[in-house]
């Protein structure tokens, strides 16, 4: 501290207030600014990176199928997850973005719900049997493939193939309840299953070559939530769709420099990013380290393919397939597949930084 400078004691004798000013103050619950100025931000540690092996992961879902059968979950939420925990937050693995890791034995359904916050399935171990049912209509998920479930759609997960599936549940989780504090947004379905009443096809097709009139408000069940952008529709990702552009893109595009070869998933109703208005996803071949560079977001990953290291600050993140890892905000990172490619499913919870016009991003040497 510079000698100019006055000390806090001095400060705090200036801003004496009078015992009239504080009895007011107090009485009525006010609190002077520089008082409370220093607690704010303070609800939450600062975000860490941290990664989940895809084994240490298989144990705990494998373990966790063994023991409790979908049926016998308490009420609630009635899905069996194992949830990645960043011990920097507490009950995800960011303050923004949740991922979990759901199965659903052969036979079994994870019951028709809905709720407020936007989810999707990204499948681990899938195949056409394994349907996840949303807004009337069967989604196979074959392995890769990603399905979104917006807000408000009911939907129940339904196996019946004859080996257990797994996937990765995305949701906006910890925004919508601890940040928005929304919390009453969620509604179990008279039925396990909610009957059938749409073709196969179907939420696709009204958002590919043809819309009808009004499309985004075209959904069966009106939600509670006026939206102001178009409501992003149930829809299947096809992977072998999605890894053919990138290895077209790998073929005649250059790569970015932060993201490799990188293809954001698009919201069928606007046809471009995000997928969600919280949440947007790419899909990201790396063929050689990326550049450094640091943004206010948080960046989820999953590894789709092959292995590398994430390196944070400084510290590597080594991963390899099906691994799942967090970046936080503000922290020079950088990719590296170790052979000859890799491929990521990127996640970010850039759309809200952008609603705000508060993103922001740098390399260190800029
Ligand atoms: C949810 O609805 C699912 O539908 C999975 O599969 C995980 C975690 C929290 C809240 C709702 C699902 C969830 C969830």
């Amino acid at each position: 501290m510079s000698q100019t400078e006055p000390d806090e004691q001095e400060l705090e004798e200036q801003l004496e207030l009078s015992t009239d000013t504080r009895g007011i103050l107090e009485r009525h619950n006010l609190r002077p600014l520089w008082e409370v100025e220093d607690d704010f931000g303070n609800t939450i540690d600062d975000l860490e990176a941290d990664i989940w092996k895809w084994e240490d992961i298989q144990a705990a879902i494998d373990g966790v199928e063994d023991d409790v059968p979908i049926a016998d979950l308490p009420p609630g939420f009635q899905r069996r997850v194992a949830v990645p925990i960043n011990a920097s937050f507490g009950n995800a693995i960011s303050n923004t973005i949740y991922v979990g890791v759901q199965t659903v034995s052969p036979g079994e359904t994870a019951p028709a719900h809905r709720h407020g916050a936007n989810a999707l399935r990204f499948t681990i171990d899938g195949s056409e049997d394994m349907k996840t049912v949303v807004a009337g209509e069967e989604f196979p998920m074959a392995d890769n493939d990603l399905i979104t479930t917006p807000q408000w759609e009911w939907h129940d997960h339904v196996n019946d193939s004859d080996e257990t599936a797994a996937w990765l549940d995305v949701l906006d989780l910890p925004l919508v309840l601890d940040s928005l504090n929304a919390r009453n947004t969620f509604e179990n379905h008279e039925l396990e299953r909610q009957p059938v009443t749409k073709t196969q096809g179907y939420w696709g097709s009204q958002y590919g070559q043809g819309r009808p009139e009004g499309a985004s408000k075209d959904k069966d069940i009106p939600g509670p939530f006026e939206g102001i952008r178009e409501a992003t529709p149930p829809h299947r990702f096809k992977w072998s769709e999605m890894l053919k552009s990138l290895r077209q893109r790998a073929e005649n595009a250059n790569p970015d420099p932060y993201d490799g070869y990188s293809l954001s998933y698009v919201n069928p109703a606007t046809g471009s990013p995000p997928l969600f208005p919280t949440m947007s996803f790419r899909a990201q071949l790396l063929q050689e380290a990326t550049d450094e560079h640091f943004h206010n977001t948080t960046e989820v990953y999953f590894v789709v393919e092959g292995e590398g290291a994430t390196h944070v600050d400084g510290e590597a993140l080594e991963w390899g397939e099906r691994d799942i890892f967090v970046v936080p905000p503000d922290a020079t990172h950088h990719h590296e597949p170790e052979d000859e490619e890799a491929i990521l499913l990127g996640m970010t919870d850039r759309p809200v930084f952008e609603a705000m016009n508060f993103y922001a991003e740098a390399s260190p040497s800029s």
